[in-house]
């Protein structure tokens, strides 16, 4: 169920999953840690921060909402916080990418049933929750659609045909959330193909578009209430996000995008997300 903690004990878990991150990269010598770091807070908000209606008791239940990590490389932040909410075994986090794990690179619901869709091959994610949006109508059920694309990602053809259709299709029922932290694989996104103006971009596809600091996570509170109760058309939210967010070395940093920190980096950000 929707359940809202105080600031301090959000901001609490946003640091723990933090270090839950950088301790499974590191463990499994490789993975994405930039762009898990990025997403921690818009992850946080949505188990944590009242946005999501869930019961991880449940996990089936027809009417919880979906959340679908478009973005999939940035699985750690996922399970870190599923096994927060109590979905998946915290004790094995740190099997990441291990052969046999059910915490693979990337979020495969063959061994993660409570996840809602395997992603990894990025731009299918506005695809899965207009599907899931459009069942959710049919249904008559308040279930709403929650997916994070990164910007990178967004210079993917398919998302711009989904944006397309939700708009004319009316699709309020799903929330695009955008992890717009300015770089890519191996640069930056303005150097490789430009993504900007995104906010026009999405407003001109018939969107109701929020632009927000998306580490701020009373922001990202009032941002999904906005989006619940923006009737007629879907809502994106374009967050403004530091990639390697909370570690200094890997802040805006485009190496640690797929690089795991060696055992000295790893200590050294533990040691700074105290
Ligand atoms: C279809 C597809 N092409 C290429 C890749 C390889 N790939 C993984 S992450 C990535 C860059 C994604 O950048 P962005 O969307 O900005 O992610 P973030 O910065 O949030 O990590 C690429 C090209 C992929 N997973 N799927
Ligand atoms: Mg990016």
């Amino acid at each position: 169920m929707a359940q809202s903690k105080s600031l301090e004990e959000l901001q609490a878990i946003a640091k723990q999953i933090r270090r839950d991150i950088i301790e499974m990269i590191a463990a499994a010598g490789s993975g994405h840690p930039g762009g898990s770091l990025s997403a921690v807070e818009i992850l946080v908000t949505l188990y944590f921060g009242g946005a999501m209606h869930q019961d991880p008791a449940n996990p089936k239940w027809a009417d919880r909402d979906r959340i679908i990590l478009s973005k999939g490389h940035a699985a750690p932040v996922l399970y870190s916080a599923m096994a927060e909410a109590g979905y998946v075994p915290k004790d094995k986090l740190n099997t990441l990418r291990k052969l046999g794990s059910i915490y693979q690179g990337h979020p495969d619901v063959r061994f993660i049933p409570e996840l809602d869709a395997s992603t990894g091959s990025l731009g299918e994610g506005v695809s899965i929750a207009i599907g899931m949006g459009i069942a959710a109508k049919l249904n008559n059920s308040p279930s709403r659609t929650y997916c994070i694309l990164g910007d990178g990602e967004s210079q993917e053809g398919q998302i711009w045909e989904g944006a397309m259709f939700a708009a004319m299709h009316k699709n309020d029922n799903i929330c695009v959330i955008v992890d717009h932290n300015g770089i890519q694989l191996d640069g930056w996104v303005k150097d490789i193909m430009e993504v900007e103006p995104l906010v026009d971009k999405w407003k001109a596809f018939g969107w109701h578009v929020i632009d927000l600091n998306g580490h701020d996570i009373p922001a990202l509170q009032a941002a999904f209430q906005e989006a619940a109760s923006t009737k007629g058309k879907p809502t994106v939210l374009v967050c403004r996000t530091v990639k390697g967010k909370g570690v200094s070395f890997m802040e805006n940093n485009p190496k640690f995008h797929g690089q795991a920190p060696n055992k000295e980096e790893a200590a050294l950000a533990l040691k700074e997300l105290q």
